[in-house]
């Protein structure tokens, strides 16, 4: 087997990440906006220029090759403060980008929210609050009624699992009270219930969850560490992929929530809405597997049967780490992530984000980038052995397309095919400059995923 001809090879941004305008034509505030960002990090009132120079840049992706690009809509552009009005502006800017891809033959993969809740919500409570899933759903609608005549494939929630096992990162103010899993629930309920809309809305349209999932690798054969590694992988990935596809809560994630001492409140309306909404297709982000040892003392699991954390992590001896972020470097992981994704849930599936952020250095107008021509070529491979052994992948679509902000690093952790001539305290020109990757991916596009070679 090979590729499928109509294969989604393309690559991945958000709209907090990439646009900038971040107060331009109505928009309102994020809670990428108001959260506190440590000085040496730039805001996001310019990112990579995105929003002013989207057609210069898709001009660039059909250059690229790109069959599909895989972005977000930027919530607050749409409805400023979460719930009202719509923005026509907003609807405007997305409205002349997905034409512009269209144009180009680019198949638009939307995601309706990336880590860019409205500050107004979060004001509120956010995600701990019901009335945050009645906001997210009628903005779905909106994407779905004003978009989905021409967008087919839609994302719900962007890395639910990482907005639960990492909230500082996405939610402004004190933790501290935060309904962690109450918030997580109310998003499982939010998304069931925008599958539906989707579909009643929609019915031509595909959709499906995001999150981002990589197997946990048990430390030895040792009982106790494939146990501790069960749970991890429970805690961390099949809890969002069983509420999804299932609408059920999964039994092991469930326990250590439990015993974790967390309450959520499960209405038996919420379980129908959980059971309802289905998705057509799983979307996953796949960055770096993880391995799990049983710690005495520090441990998942500990000897009368507690759950005390999401795993002990440990080395992982058969793997290297990528330089900058020291994430382990694992394609074959990849392809266990793969496999273990199919064979629970059936769907078919597509990588919407999978790449290597690193200091890329512009060097006489050139990045030569080849460790991400390496790990790219590496991981791709692995897609290919998934879908030779008969897997239905239908996309992938690495992060990211250009250098944008990263989450933690801003620009000095750079993963595009585009080199943005910006730094962190110094926007610049913004230029676009091809980097080598760019030249390399256009050929595996062109061979359709056949020649993987890294000589360019
Ligand atoms: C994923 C997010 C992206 C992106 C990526 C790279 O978790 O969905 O938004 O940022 O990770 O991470 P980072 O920017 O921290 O290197």
């Amino acid at each position: 087997m090979a590729f499928p001809t109509d294969f989604f090879w393309g690559a991945s941004s958000s709209a907090y990440q990439i646009e900038g305008a971040s107060a331009k034509d109505g928009k309102g505030k994020s809670v990428q906006d108001v959260k506190e960002i440590p000085a040496e990090l730039p805001d996001f009132t310019v990112c990579s220029g995105h929003y002013e120079r989207y057609k210069e840049d898709v001009a660039l992706f059909k250059e690229l090759g790109l069959k599909a690009y895989r972005f977000s809509i930027a919530w607050t552009r749409i409805i400023p403060d979460g719930v009202g009005e719509v923005n026509q502006a907003g609807v405007d800017f997305y409205n002349s980008l997905i034409d512009e891809l269209k144009a180009n033959d680019i198949e638009p993969i939307v995601t309706i929210y990336h880590f860019d809740l409205p500050a107004a919500l979060q004001e509120k409570g956010g995600w701990g609050e019901r009335a945050t899933v009645d906001a997210f759903v009628d903005f779905a609608r909106v994407c779905f009624e004003t978009f989905g005549d021409r967008v087919k494939y839609w994302q719900t929630i962007n890395e639910q699992n990482m907005m639960t096992l990492v909230p500082e990162h996405v939610v402004s103010g004190p933790l501290e009270g935060y309904p962690l899993y109450q918030a997580n629930h109310h998003m499982f309920v939010a998304q069931s219930k925008a599958m539906a809309v989707c579909h009643e809305v929609r019915p031509e349209c595909k959709i499906g969850p995001a999150p981002n999932i990589s197997v946990n690798y048990p430390a030895s054969s040792d009982p106790k560490d494939v146990l501790a590694a069960q749970y991890a992988d429970a805690v961390r990935n099949w809890l969002y992929l069983d509420a999804a596809v299932f609408g059920e809560y999964n039994a092991l994630a469930l326990d250590f929530i439990k015993r974790s001492g967390y309450t959520i409140d499960v209405t038996d309306e919420d379980r129908e809405i959980m059971r309802n909404g289905k998705p057509d297709f799983i979307a996953f982000n796949y960055y770096a597997t993880g391995t799990v040892g049983y710690v005495e003392g520090e441990t998942l699991v500990d000897d009368e049967g507690n759950i005390h954390g999401p795993g002990s992590q440990v080395d992982n001896p058969h793997l290297s780490k990528t330089e900058f972020s020291g994430w382990w470097i694992d394609p074959v992981g990849f392809r266990n992530t793969i496999n273990e994704i199919y064979t629970r849930y059936r769907l078919p599936l597509v990588v919407t984000e999978n790449g290597l952020g690193e200091r890329d250095e512009l060097v006489d107008g050139q990045v030569n980038d080849d460790y991400r021509i390496k790990y790219l070529s590496e991981h791709i491979a692995q897609v290919k052995a998934a879908v030779d052994s008969g897997i239905p992948m239908f996309g992938y679509n690495p992060w990211s397309v250009m250098d944008l902000i990263s989450t933690h690093e801003g620009f000095l952790k750079r993963y595009g095919f585009i080199y943005v001539n910006r730094t962190n305290d110094d926007e610049l020109d913004l230029a676009r400059i091809k980097k080598k990757s760019f030249g390399w991916y256009t050929r595996v596009i062109e061979s359709n995923g056949e020649n993987l070679s890294t000589e360019i």
